[in-house]
C-alpha cells in the first residue's frame, strides 16, 4: 500500500442520554468501519457540565483525532457521515443546545478555515470558549494550534473553569 497523507480531524463527542460512555465507544466505532476513517488518538471521557441550556444531565465528553484520507472525504462528506451515525444511534433533534444520545462535532479538520453557510463551520465556532473541548484538545496535542495562530493553551487560559479529576466545571 502507499503511504497517504492523511488530515488530522478532530472530533468532539458529547453524550448526555443513556449509558453516555459506550454511546462514545459505539460512535467511534461505527465511523472506524468506513474506509479512509482511521480513529488514531483518545482522549479520556470527561463529565461535563452543561453548557447553554443549564437544566439538563451532565455530559460525557471527549475528543478523538481521526486520520482521515482526503482523497475519500472533503470536509462536508465527512459531516453527513458524522450526522448518519448520529441518525443510526436514534438521536432525536429536539431543542438546540438539550439533551442527545449523542452530538458529534467537526472541531478542526486540518488547517482548514470553511465557512459553508449554515451547513458547516470549521473550526467550530464554539470550540474555542469551551473548556470539554479545549481541555481534552490539549491533552492529546498539547501543541496544538488554531488555523488563526492561537494555540490550545492561550485558548484555555482565556476561559473559566475548573477541573476536579475527570470532571469537568464551567458556568
Ligand atoms: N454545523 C456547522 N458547523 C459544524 C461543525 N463544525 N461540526 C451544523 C458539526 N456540525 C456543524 O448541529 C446543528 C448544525 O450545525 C448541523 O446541521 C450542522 O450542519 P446539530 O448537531 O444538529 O445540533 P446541535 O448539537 O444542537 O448544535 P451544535 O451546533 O452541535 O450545538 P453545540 O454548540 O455543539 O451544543 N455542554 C456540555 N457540557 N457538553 C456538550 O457536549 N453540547 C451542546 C451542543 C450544548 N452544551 C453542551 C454540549
Ligand atoms: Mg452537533
Amino acid at each position: 500500500m502507499t503511504d497517504i497523507q492523511t488530515v488530522k480531524v478532530y472530533v468532539s463527542l458529547g453524550s448526555n442520554i443513556g449509558d453516555t460512555e459506550d454511546n462514545l465507544n459505539q460512535a467511534v466505532a461505527r465511523l472506524e468501519k468506513y474506509d479512509g476513517i482511521d480513529p488514531e488518538v483518545w482522549s479520556e471521557t470527561y463529565e461535563t457540565e452543561p453548557q447553554g441550556l443549564k437544566d439538563q444531565p451532565w455530559f460525557s465528553n471527549q475528543i478523538v483525532r481521526f486520520a482521515v484520507d482526503p482523497e475519500l472525504w472533503s470536509a462536508e462528506g465527512f459531516l453527513s457521515t458524522l450526522q448518519a451515525v448520529e441518525g443510526q444511534m436514534d438521536r432525536v433533534r429536539g431543542e438546540v443546545n438539550g439533551p442527545r444520545t449523542i452530538d458529534l462535532d467537526i472541531v478542526l479538520f486540518g488547517d482548514r478555515v470553511i465557512n459553508s453557510g449554515e451547513y458547516l463551520t470549521v473550526p467550530h465556532p464554539r470550540a474555542l470558549d469551551r473548556a470539554f473541548v479545549l481541555h481534552p484538545l490539549a491533552e492529546i496535542d498539547p501543541e496544538l494550534v488554531f488555523p488563526d495562530g492561537t494555540t490550545v493553551v492561550e485558548a484555555l487560559n482565556r476561559i473559566t473553569y475548573r477541573i476536579d479529576g475527570k470532571r469537568i466545571y464551567q458556568d
